[in-house]
Parts: C-alpha cells; sequence; structure tokens
C-alpha cells in the first residue's frame, strides 16, 4: 500500500487511516472545502488516488453528497472544517435528513479539551452536540485505533433502515496521531451487508393484497424512497401486472416513463378525490399529499379525511399512522416488499374496474390535449411553457439526462411539463422545497452519472449556489444551467409601495447577465430570448458537454406567487 511507503515504514496515521478506512469500503469520492484541519487530508486523498471535488461553499459540497447519496445508495462524502465550515455543512446535512438520503458529514474539530472549558479555541464549537438533532446519528472519533469502526458506523447509519445523514466528528489531533501501520490496518473494518434487506411479513403482504383485491379505485403513488430503492424492475411488473393507476412524487418522475399508459399524473386532482385504496411506495403523507386528507382527497373540509383505505410500503415502521390511519403497512426494503407483493398477486389478478380507468384516461386526453395546445403556442416575450417546451423536446431526445430543477414557477411548470423516461433522472428541492440545491446537485450528478445534466433554475433559486459555476468549469463537467429569467423571486413586477428608492424584496437587477458568470470562469454564456435561441444553446450545450449557461429571458409577469403553493402564505390563509 503507497500508505505505508509515505508514512515513514512501519507507522501510518490519522490522515491515511481516514482514507484507507474509506477506500476500503469503495468510497473514491470526496466533496469538499478545505482549511485547518482537512488541507493536508484532502492533498493526501487526491494523492491516494480519490477523487477530491472542493466546492466553494459548503452547502453545495453538502448537496453533492446527498445527490451521490441518493443516486448510487453509497453514502456521500462531504469533508469541511471546524464551526463556520461546519455550520455551512449542516444546513446539507439536515435537508438529507430530511429528504431520507444517505451522506456523511465530516467535519474537522478543535481541541475537545479547549472546547469543552470554553477557553477560545480556533474556530471553538461544539459541533457533534449540534449536529445530533439534526441528522440521523452522530460520532466522534477521539483515537486513531478507532477510525476504522467510526467510519464502520457512520456508513451503516447513513445506509441502513430509512437512510439518513450522518455526523462524523474528527478532531485536528487525530490525523495527525500516528500508529502502528500493521495494527492500523488491521482496525479497519469492511462493511458487510450495510443496508441489509428486511423482509416484510406474509401476513402483511396478504392484508395488503386483499385490500387491493377489493378496491374500486386503486392508485398508487410512487414516492423517491421508490426512485432510492433501485427496484426498478419489480416496481414496473407490480404496476403493469396489477394495471393500477399511478402517480410518481416528483422525484419518482421516470422511474416508469411519464408517456406510461398507467400514468395518473394529468389527471392528479381526480385520482387523489376519487380513489378508495391507495398504496403509497416510499412516499410519505406529508405536506406534499396534504397530510392524506382535506378537499385534495375528497374530504368535505380541511381537515377531514376523504374515506380511502392506505397501504404503505417503508422501511420505516413509524410512518403508518403519522398522519391519517394506515389500514395497511407494509414493512420492509422496497425491493423485498414489491417482490413479496408480486409473488402473492396470483396468475390470474383482475384489472381494475375499466369505470375507474376509463374515467381517468378521459380526463387525462382532455388535459394533455389542452397542454398541447398551450405548448404549441409561441409568445412574445417567451414564457415558461415555451421555454420549457424545448427541454421538454431535450429530455425526450436524451432521456439519460439528468434534470436537476429548484424555483418556485421554475419548478413547478417543470414538474409538469417535462416528461422523465428513466429512474433517478429528476433531481430537486424535495421534502423542504429547499432553494440552494441546484449546483451542488448538478456538479454530484455530472460526477456520479457522467452523463449530461440540465439544471433548469429560478433565476432566484439558481442565486443560492450560483458561484458553484466556477466549480463546474474547474472541473469541465458536461452541466447546462438554464436559467428562467424573470427578474425575480415568483415574477419580475412586484413594486415597493412605500415611496422609498428601494426595489420591492422580490425583485432582482433588470436584464441581469448571469450568462457572463459562467464566461467569466471560460465556460459558455449564452442569452436566449426566443424557443429557437434555446434550442439552439441547449443542443449545443449537451452535444458539447462543455459548461453552459443559458440565460433564457422570461415574460417577467408569467408566473404566481410561490408557484403552485400560493394558499401556504399567511396572507392567503387570512383570507380563507
Ligand atoms: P416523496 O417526497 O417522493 O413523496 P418521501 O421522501 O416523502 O418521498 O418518502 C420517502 C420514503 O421512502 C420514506 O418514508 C423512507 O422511509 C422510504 N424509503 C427510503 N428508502 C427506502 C427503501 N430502500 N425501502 C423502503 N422504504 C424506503
Ligand atoms: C433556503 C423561499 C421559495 S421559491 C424561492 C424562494 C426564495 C425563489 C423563487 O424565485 P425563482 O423562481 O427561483 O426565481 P420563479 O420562477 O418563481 O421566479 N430560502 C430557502 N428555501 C426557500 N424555499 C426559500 C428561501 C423560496
Ligand atoms: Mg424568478
Amino acid at each position: 500500500m503507497t500508505t505505508e511507503t509515505q508514512t515513514q515504514g512501519t507507522t501510518t496515521d490519522g490522515f491515511h487511516l481516514v482514507i484507507d478506512a474509506l477506500k476500503l469500503n469503495d468510497i473514491r469520492t470526496i466533496y469538499a472545502l478545505p482549511g485547518i484541519p482537512i488541507t493536508d487530508f484532502l492533498r493526501m486523498s487526491q494523492a491516494e488516488g480519490m477523487r477530491v471535488i472542493s466546492f466553494r461553499h459548503e452547502q453545495h459540497a453538502g448537496n453533492a453528497a446527498a445527490a451521490a447519496g441518493f443516486l448510487t445508495q453509497k453514502p456521500g462524502i462531504c469533508f469541511t472544517v471546524s464551526a463556520p465550515g461546519f455550520l455551512n455543512g449542516l444546513t446539507a446535512l439536515a435537508n438529507a435528513t430530511t429528504n431520507c438520503f444517505p451522506m456523511i458529514l465530516v467535519s474537522g474539530s478543535s481541541e475537545r479539551e479547549i472546547v469543552d472549558l470554553q477557553q477560545g479555541d480556533y474556530e471553538e464549537m461544539d459541533q457533534l452536540a449540534i449536529a445530533k438533532p439534526l441528522c440521523k446519528a452522530a460520532f466522534r472519533v477521539l483515537h486513531a485505533e478507532d477510525i476504522g469502526v467510526g467510519i464502520a458506523r457512520a456508513i451503516r447509519a447513513a445506509v441502513s433502515g430509512r437512510p439518513g445523514g450522518v455526523y462524523l466528528d474528527l478532531p485536528a489531533k487525530l490525523f495527525a496521531q500516528t500508529m502502528d501501520a500493521e495494527a492500523g490496518k488491521k482496525s479497519l473494518i469492511k462493511v458487510v451487508d450495510a443496508a441489509p434487506k428486511q423482509i416484510p411479513g406474509a401476513d402483511a403482504v396478504k392484508r395488503a393484497v386483499d385490500l387491493l383485491k377489493g378496491a374500486k379505485k386503486p392508485l398508487i403513488i410512487l414516492g423517491k424512497g421508490a426512485a432510492y430503492a433501485q427496484a426498478d424492475a419489480e416496481i414496473k411488473s407490480f404496476v403493469e401486472k396489477t394495471g393500477i393507476p399511478y402517480l410518481p412524487m416528483s422525484m419518482a418522475k421516470g422511474l416508469l416513463p411519464d408517456n406510461h399508459a398507467q400514468s395518473a399524473s394529468a389527471a392528479r386532482s381526480y385520482v387523489l378525490a376519487e380513489a378508495d385504496v391507495v398504496m403509497l411506495v416510499g412516499a410519505r403523507l406529508n405536506w406534499l399529499l396534504s397530510h392524506g386528507k382535506g378537499k385534495t382527497w375528497g374530504g368535505a373540509g380541511s381537515k377531514q379525511a376523504g374515506g380511502q383505505q392506505f397501504i404503505q410500503v417503508d422501511i420505516s415502521p413509524t410512518e403508518a399512522d403519522s398522519n391519517v390511519a394506515t389500514a395497511a403497512p407494509v414493512i420492509g426494503d422496497i425491493g423485498s416488499c414489491i417482490a413479496a407483493l408480486n409473488g402473492a398477486l396470483g396468475a390470474n389478478w383482475a384489472k381494475p374496474p375499466a369505470d375507474w380507468t376509463g374515467a381517468i384516461a378521459e380526463r387525462k386526453d382532455k388535459n394533455l390535449t389542452k397542454m398541447a395546445e398551450t405548448l404549441a403556442k409561441n409568445p412574445s416575450p417567451m414564457n415558461f411553457h415555451s421555454a420549457l417546451n424545448v427541454i421538454r423536446d431535450k429530455i425526450k431526445e436524451r432521456p439519460d439526462a439528468v434534470l436537476v430543477n429548484e424555483g418556485a414557477n421554475a419548478l413547478d411548470f417543470t414538474r409538469s411539463i417535462v416528461d422523465m423516461y428513466e429512474p433517478r433522472k429528476r433531481l430537486d428541492v424535495g421534502t423542504w422545497g429547499i432553494m440552494g440545491i441546484g449546483m451542488g446537485f448538478a456538479v454530484a450528478a455530472a460526477v456520479e452519472t457522467g452523463k449530461p445534466v440540465i439544471a433548469v433554475e429560478g433565476d432566484s433559486a439558481f442565486g443560492f449556489s450560483g458561484m458553484e459555476v466556477e466549480t463546474i468549469c474547474r472541473y469541465n463537467l458536461p452541466v447546462c444551467i438554464v436559467i428562467l429569467n424573470n427578474n425575480g423571486i415568483y415574477k419580475g413586477t412586484d413594486q415597493n409601495t412605500s415611496g422609498t428608492a428601494d426595489m420591492a424584496p422580490t425583485q432582482f437587477v433588470k436584464n441581469a447577465r448571469y450568462d457572463m458568470m459562467m464566461q467569466a470562469f471560460g465556460g459558455a454564456g449564452v442569452m436566449a430570448h426566443t424557443p429557437e435561441e434555446l434550442k439552439k444553446a441547449l443542443d449545443e450545450a449537451v452535444a458539447s458537454g462543455k459548461p453552459t449557461l443559458i440565460n433564457a429571458v422570461i415574460d417577467e409577469g408569467a408566473g404566481t406567487e410561490s408557484g403552485r403553493i400560493t394558499s401556504l402564505n399567511p396572507a392567503a390563509a387570512k383570507k380563507k
């Protein structure tokens, strides 16, 4: 091992033990931002053959690690410096945990003795205590001989059961500790079966199948847990064998192609209100599904249940009954659960009643025709629809490309207009609706998949991680950023009514040249005022793989307040 030769004969040190422990567990990429005490660690990692992707802000390194975790089922690794670097990474760690993405945030920390007596060390902070409530597990390693155990525990905690974020605290002193190289090697652990299968009980499977059998209006909802599980063939087989209409949640789009005959996306409000038995597969009944009750679900009032019976396929037993009663929980990993359900369907499964599937098809056809008419229009200035029609065509042509998406209107319109055809190709703002994931996710998507990445960004959303265009150029990643630029948050037409000179809080500099930001670092920056210009620039970007930013200027009055979630604004609630 080169490690041993570089560490003077027969001793090794904390730096190399961490590197070797990661490598032993097939972790080859580190997302990071250097500084004391991890600068040398990153240099050594690179020298030892790891890919080190160095960012301009820790939040984006953390978001990249989270996306890597979602895409690969291996924990994405993010390294930061102490206190401020750690805190900058913490948002990503918390967001990963919220979304059930496996990642490990590793932060260097200051001297324990000084931190605990609060004597004012360089970047002093009790990071472990702060991280704990925001992640799935948090560990600290104080001795070189415990590095193997520390990394193994972090990996297991991140990927087993419900995946999530893990914090690993590595004090500066640890890196320089030395120990006998042979003993060091022996202390490392190769994690065996990091995410063990969890097989559902036969009675739970039978209960679910019986419920589905009796349903007149069944519906399947696929969530990002189903996409994460990489049980694509089993899920496809279950959906097609049962003939049950399904709805994909945002990041489950493409798990089955969006143009699948059983997709009920274009009749979403109809199926949610009308279904009698709903099977959730890796999807929670949180705010994104109106908590399983209220008018969305056909309930009489905003808090009343619609009378659906729920089947919940999930790895977390405590997810059942979280919002409304779960009639049939099926607890296990999705691959094992769906395989068991497939096995229990039997040979003569009766497809859902034709009046249910027929009514859905009718609404779907109507809505798809309406959408096609809207997309065919070519207004001047360009609006969300005419710009996104170009992206829609591109993803159809290149279904292997990864689509990253954030914004308000820029998010909602993209989700409904741009069809996905392959699993795990759509990365977005997730459970929190968080802004700032854009460039971190785009970098990870390019690094982990090697495929073209198209990041469709609201102009505000882009600003949260915009400086990472330098990172994209530095690593020459095949990322094309398309900014749907409407001069502001939600729209560019708000006015300051106070009489002062300031702009309204949702407004940005008019006609901003985001394209020049990309040019500043050697990438291609292009203005697009029409769908034709957008198409030309996008074709070139994807064909060349060159880092590109397309500043797509759209009608500044086209959006709505908060996109689709206007009703969550307190002022809107007051009017109710
Ligand atoms: P969405 O936002 O797409 O509705 P959520 O993030 O709300 O999805 O839900 C994902 C669910 O998937 C979580 O409840 C999580 O426990 C579950 N999950 C994640 N991975 C697996 C897996 N491998 N097997 C079973 N359930 C999983
Ligand atoms: C970390 C609140 C939700 S959406 C959005 C903000 C600031 C930006 C919308 O403007 P954009 O899109 O991107 O230009 P468009 O097309 O509607 O004009 N801080 C965080 N997360 C969230 N969600 C916000 C603020 C928000
Ligand atoms: Mg905007």
